[in-house]
């Protein structure tokens, strides 16, 4: 059964899309990049600084929130808005990738996960009608179907079987998704690895399915870029254009760029804050690595064009001082910088799509990261 549609299209050049998605907290502008706040913060950056940069939605993750502080203590304070403080939209992740990288013992059965918990060691088990009402009782805008990631390189009768089992998960999660009140939305994730027909083949039983949205995962988990967009080139055309496309975990700037030259309208990553902490910066030249003693005695802030403050007005000197000197503020405005550098990227490949000229755009910026970083 087909589901209603919150999404407009606004433009498209080429394959590049942009447009408007509208949930219950608030329209997200499209193609977006949604920094992660997996366990109910951003680390390092508030969030105020976070809808300053010009983000519409972030992040949160069912796994984590279940384990701590609990999806019905959070139900019963208000729902993830209310008791975090960020007061627009939220995309929850559904657990399955989380319990794969990061909890021990687990088993993967046709009913459900099980896995010990990494914080306490408690068995834990989760089905995707559990994911569904955890990410319910979050009060989660956009919830996501529990499915099963294959790292890559893998056997093709393990891509196949986990994509299977997906696509019969998927059918589990839309059913336990029927009693959500109106507008929320519930997107089904494309598995298959690096196999151009099992990709097809996934996708296609998604849209028959039928889905606010939709998916691709199990990419960027061991391949090289070329792969992954050889995939997204596959599922791409088999999606109904007039929803959604969301490519989950992905990426660097030039992945986020090239992705949406194919089709692609959302994106999360880690990457903004993850490389901020370890005192990686990004910028219009490129990644800069504020760690390397040739920023000790100089002076020049990251980019003095930046609309963003931090990277306009503190020196490479001021940053490479306090990374090397592990002050929690070096972590705190790399991750505030990056995640603006990508906001701003965004804003830039919507504005460009909206006015036709996203292939200039792409060059424009590809030139500014060859140049590097002087
Ligand atoms: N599935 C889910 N979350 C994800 C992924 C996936 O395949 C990925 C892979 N890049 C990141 N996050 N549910």
């Amino acid at each position: 059964m087909s589901l209603p549609n919150h999404f407009d299209l606004v433009a498209t050049d080429g394959a590049a899309r942009t447009g408007r998605l509208t949930t219950p907290h608030g329209v997200v502008r499209t193609p977006v990049f949604m920094p992660v706040g997996t366990a109910g913060a951003m680390k390092g950056v508030h969030w105020r600084e976070v809808r300053d940069a010009g983000a519409d939605i972030v992040l949160g993750n069912t796994y984590h929130l279940m384990l701590r502080p609990g999806a019905e203590r959070i139900a019963a304070l208000g729902g993830l808005q209310v008791f975090t403080g960020w007061q627009g939209p939220m995309l929850t992740d559904s657990g399955g990738f989380q319990v794969m990288s990061l909890s021990e013992l687990r088993k993967v059965s046709e009913a459900a996960v099980t896995f010990r918990s990494h914080i306490d060691g408690a068995k834990i088990e989760l089905s995707p009608e559990r994911s569904i009402e955890v990410q319910r009782l979050l009060g989660s805008d956009i919830a996501m179907q529990m499915d099963e990631c294959v790292r890559l390189p893998a056997e093709r009768d393990d891509i196949e079987r986990a994509m299977q089992l997906s696509l019969r998960w998927a059918e589990r999660s839309k059913r336990a998704f029927e009693t959500a009140p109106p507008g929320y939305m519930l997107f089904g994730i494309a598995q298959g690895g690096d196999i151009p027909e099992l990709r097809q083949a996934s996708a296609r039983g998604l849209v028959d399915i039928g889905f606010h949205g939709y998916a691709i995962g199990g990419l960027a988990v061991g391949e090289p870029q070329s792969v992954m967009l050889a995939m997204i080139e596959e599922v791409a055309p088999i999606l109904p254009p007039d929803r959604p496309r969301y490519l989950m975990g992905v990426g660097t700037p030039d992945d986020l760029l090239e992705a949406v030259a194919r089709g692609i309208d959302m994106f999360d990553c880690v990457m903004p804050t993850r490389n901020g902490r370890h005192g990686v910066a990004f910028t219009r030249f490129g990644q800069v690595n504020l760690r390397n003693a040739r920023h000790a005695d100089d002076p020049r802030p990251l980019d003095e064009e930046s609309p963003w403050p931090s990277a306009r007005n503190c020196s490479r000197a001021y940053l490479h001082h306090l990374v090397k000197s592990g002050e929690t503020l070096g972590a705190m405005l790399l991750s505030e910088i990056n995640i603006a550098y990508y906001q701003q990227l965004m804003h830039d490949i919507r504005s460009a799509v909206s006015e036709g000229r996203f292939a200039d755009l792409r060059e424009h910026i590809r030139a500014g990261w060859a140049k590097g970083d002087i």
